[in-house]
């Protein structure tokens, strides 16, 4: 069997991954990822124990057990290009024999849950109210750069938006990804749910100006008004599409629940998001360590 060189798999010293400085004993298989390291304690503060701490960059993991099943929180930091580094590496660590560098002949699949803040873009979405992502909509492009199987569901999706919004071709080449149908079925109950749009950052590519001007300064209008099949896009992050597009691609399922921290139409910013975060955190704790598939 063809072995992975020590450039492409990078391990430290220990045979921990190289970014989440972990080892495949210290990961459960039920995981949340969160972007904000300091929202991990605050997570595993709701586990009935903690087995591992480990800390690298801006990635912060705590695994414990909670209701009797093992359970993984780890921080991902802002963005799809931390999604890439996290994925490859959770991959890592249940698919690959570190020791002997082979992918092993018998896959394990992950269920991993985001849980993080958003903005939404429908006006009748109030701030600290729950957004469930059906899909991803990637205008960030990293899954531009994988061999990536779409379903014919996406690929209509994605050339209603073309049409529908007029695209600019100066921008990455957009994708559609569904949610994990089964986590997605899961955590739906009690929240909105919809498309969400995974931008390249926070400012510019969400159609915020502070002292830049914007080339395409109708963006968030056209976001708004895209519609197909009772599909609408519903609200703005930084990671959703990536990690259900490597989730998919590499055999993990991933679904998304986020607060709605803003409210890009009625310009609002929550004034205190905590107590729906906290909310929401049980749920999303009692779900998967309910969820026995
Ligand atoms: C921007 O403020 C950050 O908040 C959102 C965005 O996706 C981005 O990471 O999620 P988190 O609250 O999980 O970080
Ligand atoms: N996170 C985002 O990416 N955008 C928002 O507007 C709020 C939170």
């Amino acid at each position: 069997m063809n072995k992975i060189e020590s450039s492409e798999l990078v391990l430290n010293p220990d045979n921990s991954v190289y970014h989440l400085k972990l080892h495949p004993e210290q990961l459960a298989k039920n995981i949340i990822v969160v972007g904000d390291p300091g929202r991990v304690a605050l997570i595993s503060s709701f586990f009935d124990s903690i087995e591992y701490k480990v800390e690298n960059r801006e990635i912060v993991t705590h695994t414990g057990i909670l209701n009797g099943q093992p359970i993984t929180v780890l921080s991902t930091g802002m963005g799809t290009d931390n999604i890439d580094i996290v994925l490859n590496e959770l991959d890592a660590l249940v698919n690959i024999d570190l020791i002997n560098r082979t992918i092993k002949p018998t896959k394990t699949a992950l269920n991993i849950v985001r849980i993080g803040t958003s903005g939404a873009l429908q006006k009748d979405i109030p701030v600290n109210s729950i957004v469930v992502s059906e899909f991803g909509l990637g205008l960030d492009g990293l899954m531009n750069y994988y061999e990536f199987e779409q379903t014919t569901e996406e690929k209509e999706l994605l050339s209603q938006f073309y049409k529908q919004t007029n695209y600019s071709t100066l921008f990455a080449q957009p994708y559609f990804v569904k949610a994990s149908p089964v986590l997605f079925n899961l955590l739906k109950e009690d929240a909105f749910s919809g498309i969400t749009a995974t931008a390249s950052g926070f400012y510019g590519p969400q159609g915020r100006v502070l002292r830049l001007p914007l080339k395409e300064d109708k963006l968030n209008e056209k976001l708004n008004q895209f519609s197909y099949n009772n599909h609408k896009i519903v609200n703005f992050e930084m990671e959703t599409s990536a990690l259900y597009g490597l989730s998919r691609a590499l055999g993990h399922n991933a679904c998304t629940a986020c607060v709605v921290v803003a409210n890009r139409f009625s310009k609002e910013f929550s004034k205190d998001y905590k107590p729906a975060m906290n909310q929401l955190i049980q749920k999303v704790l009692l779900k998967l360590t309910q969820n026995r598939s």
